[in-house]
């Protein structure tokens, strides 16, 4: 039997009958669709979905979004809240609604989180060349703005005939549950194809269910890397993303419990083991604490366990001095595994350290780290926690710190809240500094540190987690960039915290300007002074609060640690989407991580400042080693 439908019916009918399902529990993998309507999907695409929604033919509930790129950081958050086993599919108008969303994709591709984009696409039949917002490329008829996608994509079609659709959204389904591959699954759809009628398979729309794999490791992997293991004798775990993607944490624990093996942590895997732990260290790399590297710089065995060892993480490849430091890598990912010259374990976080536990714990011949090691670093985390108290609380006159910030909110936030982060000086400051007492409680986007993040993807992940509060920490250079996202979860009644820190401007990256001999040029929110013609003259009249507030939240403005202790208990309390706004010291003191970041100096420079700090550079550049 046959059904009667357009390619975009089509589309969104299969959508509503896809499911993702791993260890039994099985659950809607498309979740709904976001979407902005244009001249290239409002009659394709929209047409489907109001039809959907009216008829009950398909269950695909449509969100809208203010900004394209907004709508697919919303779905990575709701993605990886998931543990990726649920996102969400965004629909965009061809040309510039489409392009919108490249970065986006890029996001999702970096973080590995399934999103599934579908541009929309000039005529296939090319009847109304060129279309509105249609890129012609005298070279071929066969590109479009599209194919700025390809690179940013793990699985990437454009559908130019009907028949073509059944194959692409197999393969399209298959990469967005495939642990290993997935990331933006991007389906170019003409928007004359859209339209277009065709005669399907009733098979196509039966419910179909994806398994999400835990592949075993293979059984002579798991022997070399348990002789590295045993061979070790001061190890160190990384965990990553992975081991909360699946859901590893309890085996995380008990692995490191039977081993003494302490466990460090990177942006996307921190609480995979609880901040107060005995045996977890805190971040590592270049924002993170100093006792885990102190460990990383000793360490002989480097286990790193759903990572991708960004340089962040391993300090530009710095972290890790010791002469013969081994690295094994068990992560689902083969690409992964094979970082750094390591022994590869090739497998999935939870099953991969069952494994290791199991095998490291022969009777009689266990392995286990040796007493010292543990007391050695169990008595430098304990100093180092005084110094994370001192930060929380200390003190700074007129404008509080950042520090003290974030150290009220995590003091008042509840182990199943969520903070959500990304782009500035938060990420590294938190990195360092945040007790995570739940898996999912720290949210920070650092695969692709993308400014405009934080409010969309906190409504993402609000919409995964509706019994959670989510506290979305967002600079006052991101929410320039994108705060209309408000005006979403207003309109929707997606109630999120928005802490809105404003310190006038890149506190980030002048800080960085500075340690790298560039001044702070350029970093600041301010008048050009007409005398230097620098951007360093007057603060200037804007009003980030008033700006919240006309977008539709309710806004506290506050002042003090002390008055912000009482705004989040109001924005907690209260069903509405709040802003809570508060300014602080951009030259406030932050403790040292101890630890590097490669970003080059001029080698050349007529500035003194430059000069120095390529001094710096050079001497700081020779621990960098090639691991191989
Ligand atoms: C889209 C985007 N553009 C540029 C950057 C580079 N960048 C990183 S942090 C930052 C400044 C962020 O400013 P703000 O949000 O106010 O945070 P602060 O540094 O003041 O803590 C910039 C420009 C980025 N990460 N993302
Ligand atoms: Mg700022």
């Amino acid at each position: 039997m046959t059904v009667r439908l357009t390619v975009a019916q089509a589309l969104v009918r299969f959508l509503a009958a896809q499911y993702s399902e791993r260890d039994g529990v099985r659950q809607r993998l498309i979740a709904g669709c976001w979407g902005i309507f244009g001249h290239g999907n409002v009659a394709g695409v929209g047409q489907a979905l109001l039809q959907a929604a009216e008829t009950g033919d398909a269950d695909l509930t449509y969100y809208l979004a203010r900004n394209e790129q907004a709508m697919v950081h919303a779905s990575a958050g709701f993605a990886r809240m998931r543990n990726r086993l649920q996102t969400f599919a965004c629909t965009a108008s061809i040309g510039p609604g489409s392009t919108n969303m490249v970065t986006g994709a890029a996001l999702a591709t970096i973080n590995r989180i399934p999103v599934l984009l579908l541009p929309s696409d000039f005529f296939a039949t090319r009847a109304a060349s060129p279309v509105l917002q249609e890129l012609e490329d005298p070279r071929s008829c066969d590109v479009s703005v599209n194919d700025a996608f390809k690179p940013v994509s793990r699985f990437w079609d454009r559908i130019n005939r009907p028949e073509q659709l059944p194959s692409a959204l197999l393969a399209a389904m298959r990469v967005l549950t495939d642990p290993a591959e997935t990331g933006a699954v991007t389906l170019a759809l003409p928007q004359d194809v859209q339209a277009e009628a065709h005669d399907w398979p009733d098979e196509l729309f039966t419910e179909r269910t994806w398994y999400v794999p835990r592949p075993l490791p293979e059984p002579a992997a798991l022997a070399r890397a348990v002789e590295v293991l045993r061979g070790a004798g001061r190890p160190l775990l990384i965990a990553g993303g992975g081991v909360i993607y699946s859901e590893a944490e309890a085996a995380l624990r008990q692995f490191a419990e039977a081993t003494g093996i302490p466990v460090a942590d990177t942006q996307a895997g921190k609480g995979a083991l609880a901040w107060d732990h005995p045996l977890s260290v805190g971040g590592v790399g270049s924002t993170g604490s100093p006792v885990a590297n102190a460990l990383a710089r000793e360490a002989d065995v480097v286990l790193g366990v759903g990572t991708r060892y960004s340089d962040f993480t391993t300090a530009s490849r710095t972290a890790f001095q010791h002469p013969d430091v081994r690295f094994l890598n068990l992560n689902i990912a083969a690409f992964d595994a094979g970082k750094h010259a390591g022994v590869a374990l090739v497998a999935d976080a939870r099953t991969g350290l069952e494994a290791l536990t199991e095998a490291l714990s022969t009777p009689g011949a266990g392995y286990c780290v040796r007493e010292e090691y543990i007391t050695g670093f169990r008595e430098h985390d304990a100093r180092w926690q005084r110094e994370v108290d001192e930060a929380y609380h200390l003190g700074h006159q007129p404008l509080p710190a950042q520090t003290e910030i974030l150290g009220a909110l995590n003091e008042f936030m509840e182990p199943r809240d969520v903070v959500v982060q990304a782009a500035g000086s938060m990420p590294g400051d938190l990195q360092m500094l945040w007790r995570a007492r739940d898996p999912k409680q720290y949210h920070v986007e650092y695969g692709y540190s993308c400014m405009g993040y934080e409010i969309a993807g906190g409504l993402g992940a609000r919409l995964a987690a509706p019994d959670r509060e989510v506290f979305v920490l967002v600079g006052d250079g991101s929410y320039l960039m994108m705060a209309q996202e408000i005006v979403t979860a207003v309109a929707e009644g997606i109630k999120l915290n928005i802490v809105l820190v404003n310190n006038q401007g890149f506190a980030s990256i002048g800080a960085l300007s500075e340690s790298l001999g560039s001044q702070r040029f350029g970093t600041r929110y301010r008048y050009r002074d007409p005398s230097s013609g620098l951007l360093d003259g007057g603060v200037l009249p804007v009003d980030l609060a008033a700006n919240a507030a006309s977008l539709g939240a309710d806004v506290l403005r506050t002042r003090t640690v002390k008055e912000f202790g009482v705004a989040l208990e109001q924005a907690r309390a209260s069903d509405r989407t709040t802003v809570v706004y508060v300014e602080t010291d951009p030259l406030a003191p932050v403790p040292s991580s101890q630890s590097w970041w490669d970003v080059p100096v001029s080698e050349a420079s007529a500035l003194e400042s430059t000069r120095q700090a390529r001094v710096a550079y050079q001497a700081a550049k020779r621990a960098q080693r090639l691991y191989l």
